[in-house]
This record gives structure tokens, C-alpha cells and sequence, in this order.
């Protein structure tokens, strides 16, 4: 990669708790890479214990993908195969003595413990059904297993989950499989294969003898553990231990999405980002339930993929940036490793090749492609529509199909993106026909199109999809495109768009479609957004971070947060729970949470925001060295020009 490097969180508002840990320590290494080991070693001393403290039930400590050889070896009695039919004959025969007299020892512990500090339903998005039971909260103890089907992608859910839990709670958490996964005073990930949950939906039990997740799908199954992450105290998001009671508040959730799409774009072009940003973002995303990022990948400031085909347009074309910022591109690999970290947290990369306009880095790196065919010095201002690829040039559309041809090979999701937005220079029947054969060429590809909506005019293809991101809620054209058959994404520009200002003294952003505060991103309906086009036809929802004016990791959390959970909730959740009053309270809970994870937010002054402190770390330790102080508030310059607003 050759990357901008990352810069520290810089206070937008005034400095508050988000500002105390630089994001990338914050987030947990991503754990695909780190997993195996981890959890290996975790288990073995989990079965150590086990051993130790002579328990009823032998299995559980087994299994698991990454630590099979370690365990089975821990596990004495009998093999791995051995210890799985046990579990099995276990269950089968109905709890030993000892394991009762232990459910009941957690149920009187939970009875005469304080609540949980949350609340069921305060949960972001908002579940479709959620059924307290005050008297069945879970303490979360220090032995707990992670048990899960045995499937190696609900396997993979259970290494995320241990992974986000065992930072904060310094709990070992092993992860064993087991055919039935029972809480057994545990977690339980449960793939039941159930339809009636459908793609992504899940079902949460909690009670005094552990919590069940179960869904038909591994999505299902991640979303439920984003569900109990948020329902654990906040402290759970520190990267480090964290003393606390990790409670879990009794009842039960039933929760699927009401929309299939639900996504945010990030603009990688105007402003470069390296890998472990948009990772970061992928994990950000993740908490609220998404399941889409588009990568806005080129425009006319920077081309930010290598081509192999057209090597200069990431070399040449990707040396600049908005206001001669730092340029930077991902090569192949660094592109798939950002595909694969999504696609463990069941997201899927939409790539944007933005076309025929806001091409003029592609331009300055092969001046063919121009009208004149003069490649043109390269761009750092912030001013759109003067530029284009010559529609009337064949090798226009080598270009094309070579580098929807190599991105489509690195993509596994299902879609190209293909821009069409703001070509002032192209004339309307032009356009309309360049936009047909690049469709025909992503249809070759065996891919579904997606374009902004100005691409409505041009033959309908199979499965074509318009991203709306006008701002009246009315567009003939893309109603009568809808008619033919394209169906919507809404990304109302003066609702979803991130890039606007929150309110006039908003040090960064836009707003050229009004200024979008937590209320106006809230208040809206996808269903009948858009004037003339049938509910039927919405696949969802996506809100879109453009970045002429935002430069780090910091001020892209500072955009999203708190907008992008309001536009995930009205992605995810069922219109019956849409409720402002009730939303911002919900919403609120999660600025605790924000900070302890080192997410920069603006504390909207719409938001009823709690005072809770940001919890401190157990003590210190060896492996806490060198770490940040965690409160160092006082001592973060406040950014010029940043008017207070803090509630
Ligand atoms: C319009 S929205 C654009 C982008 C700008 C954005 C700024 C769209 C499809 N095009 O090129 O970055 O406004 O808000």
C-alpha cells in the first residue's frame, strides 16, 4: 500500500472520553489473523482448569477448529471424538447433580445481584420483538465457555465474540463446539438452520444459566452477538480489564432485518485512507448491524486501485488528493484484505468505479482516455462535472471492461458499482448509451450493476439498482426506471448524506443539502421516500461519506457517529418501532460505549447523553505498559475554530 499515514483522533467538539484512546489501539487487533493462536492457548487453559476443578461434564473444552491438538491432549480422559460423543451422552441423559447444583448456585447469585445495567431493549438498531424477564439477568463468570455449533463459519462468529469479550473481562472464554450448543452457565452460538429467521435475522435468550443465540445463518448468528455486546455494561469496550459485573439483562430478543441492504459509503478518492482506517470503519459497521460498504475507489482528485492492466492509474493517477493531502492507493492484496475483513463480519465491499465523469485522475494518468487526448495536470480542488472519458473512443471501453474485468476478480460480492453521477460535459443521449454497454459489460462479468440514480435514463438491465441521493423525494425519471424494473437504494442527500454539516458551527462537512442533525438523519421513511416508486422496490438503504473536507480517522467517526446508527436503525428495524423520543434515549446509552472504544462522536446536544465515567482499568499491568493514560482529556488541544456545543 502506499498510504497517508493514519493521524491521531483530533477533538472536533470539545474534547470528551472519545478522545482518550487513538483509535487503532482501541480496536482489537483484527482477530482473523491472530485468532487461532489465541484462542488455543485460551482453551488450554480452560480444559486446564476443568480438569482442575473436576467437572461433571468433560466436553466443551474440546474441539474447536483452532485448538483441536491442544485440548485434546489437555483433556486426558479421552480424544477430542471421544469427549464430543460425552457432551452429546450428557445432554442426552439430562443434567448431572453437580451441574444443577450449579445453575441453581447462579440463579440465587443473579436474584440477589443488582439489575443489569442495561436495559434489554436498549439495543441499536431497535430488535423486532424484545421480552424482558427482570428476574433471569446473567452474570457473565469467570469460567464461561463460548460453546457453538460445529460449522466453521459459526466457529468464526464464536472467535469474534471471544475476541471482543476477553479484552475487557480478562475472561479466558474458550470456544468449543458441540453438535446441540447448550449456555451450560455460558454463551451458546446455536446454527439451527431455522428458515423462519431468515438470511440475517436471530433469536437471544438470556437467562441466570447463560445466553443462547440462535439463527439459521452465521450473519444471523454475528448479529446476535452484536446485540450482547451492547447489552453488556459499557466497559466491555475497553481494550484493556475493566472490574465490573458483566450482567446481562434477562428475557429474550427475536430480530430480523427489514431491508437487505444496509450500507455506508466511504470516499477513499477526495481523501486517502489506508487499510487499517477502513478496517476500522468495517468494525464500525459492524456494531450497528450493516452489511455493505461501497468503496468510492476513483474521482477526479485520485485513483486509489491498482489496475494491473493500467498500472499509471493508481501510480500516477493516485499520487494526489483534495488540497494536495497526501495521495495514496490499495494494491490487489491490500484491496482483498479489506474484501476478506468484511466478509468475516458478514459485509459485503461494493467497489465504485466512477463513470464516464469524475475520471480526471484516470485522464492524468493516460491522456488516450481524454476527449482531447491530452492528459491533464492532476486535480486537488473540490469541484465536480468538468471532467469524462471519452464516450466515442473504443479504447474507452478496453479501459472499461479491463478494469471492471480485474476489480469484478478481487470482488466475491455481487455487485459493481458504476458511478454515472454529475456528467454535465457528456450530452443526455451520449451518456445513455455509454451507460448501456458498461452495463452489458458488468452483465458479462456475471455482476449486478448499481449506479446513481442519474444512470435511470439508460436501458433497463437484469437486476439493475439506482442509488437515489436526490433531495425532493421526486424524480420522474427514476420512478419510470423503476417501472422498467431497477430497484433502490436511498441515500437521500439531505438525510443520509454524512458529509454534511451537523449544524452551522460543524468544523468539517457541507451543506449543500441542509444541515442533517441525529433527528433529520432519523426522520424519515425508506418505504415511501421516493415519490412513485413502490415500497417492493427498495432494497434498502446506505448512507454515504463523501470527503472532500474530512481527513482522518477521527473526523470520519465524528461524521458517522451518532448519524450512522439512526441510519442503520431505519435499515434494520421494523417501522413499527420508529419512535424519535424513544430512539434518542436508546441512542444516547451508546456514547459511553463510543468513547470507551475510542471512537471520536459529536456529542449532539440533541442526545440525552449519560455521565457515566469511562470505566478504569482494573490495574496495571505488565502487558499495560506503554499504554495511554486513560484519562487525558485536559491535556487534548481543542481544534481552532471548534464552537462548544457539548451537552
Ligand atoms: C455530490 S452525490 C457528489 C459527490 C460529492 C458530493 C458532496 C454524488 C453521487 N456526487 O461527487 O462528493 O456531492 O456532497
Amino acid at each position: 500500500m502506499s498510504a497517508a499515514p493514519s493521524t491521531a483522533p483530533e477533538p472536533l467538539d470539545p474534547p470528551h472520553p472519545a478522545d482518550v484512546t487513538p483509535a487503532s489501539e482501541a480496536t482489537p487487533a483484527p482477530e482473523v489473523e491472530t485468532a487461532a493462536a489465541d484462542q488455543s492457548a485460551a482453551v488450554g487453559r480452560a480444559a486446564a482448569q476443568a480438569n482442575a476443578t473436576d467437572r461433571a461434564e468433560p466436553a466443551g473444552q474440546t474441539n474447536t477448529a483452532a485448538g483441536a491438538g491442544t485440548t485434546a491432549r489437555a483433556n486426558t480422559a479421552a480424544g477430542a471424538e471421544t469427549a464430543a460423543h460425552a457432551d452429546d451422552a450428557a445432554q442426552a441423559a439430562g443434567r448431572t447433580a453437580g451441574e444443577l447444583a450449579r445453575a441453581a448456585e447462579r440463579k440465587a447469585a443473579a436474584l440477589l445481584a443488582p439489575p443489569a445495567p442495561t436495559r434489554l431493549g436498549d439495543v441499536v438498531p431497535a430488535p423486532e420483538q424484545v421480552m424482558p424477564d427482570a428476574g433471569a439477568d446473567y452474570l457473565l463468570a469467570a469460567d464461561a465457555v463460548i460453546r457453538v455449533s460445529a460449522d466453521p463459519a459459526a466457529m468464526a462468529v464464536a472467535g469474534h465474540l471471544a475476541a471482543l469479550l476477553r479484552p475487557a473481562t480478562g475472561y479466558p472464554l474458550p470456544v468449543t463446539d458441540a453438535a446441540t450448543p447448550v449456555p451450560s452457565g455460558g454463551i451458546a452460538l446455536d446454527l439451527t438452520g431455522e428458515a423462519a429467521l431468515g438470511e440475517e435475522g436471530y433469536r437471544l435468550d438470556i437467562t441466570t444459566d447463560g445466553v443462547r443465540i440462535a439463527a439459521g445463518t452465521a450473519a444471523g448468528l454475528f448479529h446476535g452477538v452484536q446485540t450482547l455486546r451492547q447489552l453488556l455494561p459499557a466497559a466491555v469496550e475497553s481494550a484493556t480489564p475493566v472490574t465490573e459485573r458483566w450482567v446481562l439483562p434477562g428475557g429474550s430478543i427475536l430480530d430480523r432485518p427489514r431491508y437487505p441492504h444496509r450500507g455506508a459509503m466511504l470516499d477513499v478518492a477526495r481523501h486517502f485512507f489506508g487499510v487499517t482506517d477502513v478496517l476500522r470503519v468495517i468494525d464500525d459497521l459492524a456494531r450497528y448491524k450493516l452489511n455493505r460498504l461501497h468503496l468510492h475507489l476513483t474521482d477526479d482528485q485520485g485513483w486509489r486501485i491498482a489496475i494491473d492492466s493500467w498500472p499509471r492509474l493508481a501510480t500516477v493517477g493516485g499520487a494526489g488528493a483534495v488540497g494536495d493531502a497526501p495521495g495514496g492507493y490499495y494494491t490487489q492484496a491490500d484491496y482483498q484484505r479489506i474484501v476478506a475483513y468484511a466478509a468475516d463480519r458478514h459485509i459485503t465491499v461494493i467497489p465504485e468505479i466512477d463513470l464516464p465523469g469524475h475520471t480526471h485522475a484516470a485522464l492524468t494518468a493516460y491522456g488516450e482516455l481524454a476527449p482531447d487526448r491530452v492528459a491533464p495536470p492532476p486535480y486537488t480542488g473540490t469541484e465536480v462535472g468538468f471532467s469524462y472519458v471519452d464516450p466515442a473512443s473504443e479504447r474507452t471501453y478496453d479501459f472499461v471492461a479491463d478494469v471492471l474485468g480485474e476489480i469484478a476478480a478481487l470482488t466475491p460480492g455481487r455487485w459493481l458499482h458504476i458511478g454515472g453521477d454529475e456528467a454535465f460535459k457528456v450530452p443526455a443521449e451520449v451518456y445513455a448509451g455509454f451507460v448501456d454497454r458498461v452495463q452489458r459489460i458488468v452483465a458479462e462479468l456475471g455482476r449486478d450493476v448499481i449506479g446513481w440514480h442519474q444512470i435511470a435514463p439508460a436501458t433497463h438491465a437484469e437486476g439493475r439498482i439506482l442509488q437515489w441521493w436526490g433531495t425532493t423525494g421526486e424524480d420522474a425519471v427514476t420512478a419510470e426506471a423503476v417501472r422498467r424494473g431497477a430497484r433502490l437504494i436511498l441515500s437521500p442527500g439531505n438525510h443520509a448524506y454524512l458529509d454534511m454539516k451537523y449544524a452551522p458551527d460543524t468544523p468539517i462537512g457541507h451543506d449543500w443539502a441542509g444541515l442533517i442533525d441525529v433527528h433529520r438523519a432519523y426522520d424519515w421513511d425508506p418505504a415511501n421516500h421516493l415519490a412513485g416508486a413502490p415500497a417492493e422496490a427498495v432494497l434498502g438503504v446506505e448512507a454515504p461519506l463523501w470527503t472532500e473536507s474530512v481527513t482522518t480517522l477521527a473526523e470520519i467517526e465524528f461524521m458517522l457517529f451518532p448519524r450512522l446508527p439512526a441510519i442503520a436503525e431505519l435499515g434494520w428495524s421494523p417501522r413499527s418501532t420508529h419512535d424519535w423520543s424513544a430512539f434518542r434515549e436508546r441512542l444516547a446509552t451508546h456514547g459511553p460505549r463510543w468513547a470507551t472504544a475510542g471512537i471520536t462522536y459529536h456529542r449532539s446536544p440533541e442526545l440525552p447523553w449519560p455521565t457515566t465515567p469511562v470505566p478504569a482499568p482494573r490495574r496495571p499491568s505488565a502487558d499495560d505498559v506503554g499504554q495511554a493514560p486513560v484519562s487525558r482529556l485536559d491535556e487534548t488541544p481543542v481544534r481552532p475554530g471548534t464552537a462548544p456545543d457539548r451537552g
